[in-house]
């Protein structure tokens, strides 16, 4: 299933959320919070967020 990471509190993750809501597409919400942790840069290079998990690599 699509994962949704970032943080409630950034109206960057909630406009993809409210998006993802009203486009009727199933996700999951995940918690990340910004960071210059490797395991963030591996998944958002610039270490942006909100970021998509997808079965086909990450947006
Ligand atoms: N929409 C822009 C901006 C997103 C953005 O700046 N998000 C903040 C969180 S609200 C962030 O990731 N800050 C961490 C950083 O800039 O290092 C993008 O995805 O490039």
């Amino acid at each position: 299933m699509l994962q949704l990471c970032g943080f409630p509190a950034s109206n960057y993750h909630n406009k993809v959320k409210v998006a993802l809501i009203e486009k009727g597409i199933a996700f999951e919400e995940v918690i990340v919070y910004p960071s210059r942790d490797d395991a963030l840069r591996g998944e958002s290079p610039m270490g942006k967020l909100p970021f998509l998990r997808t079965g086909r690599g990450r947006v």
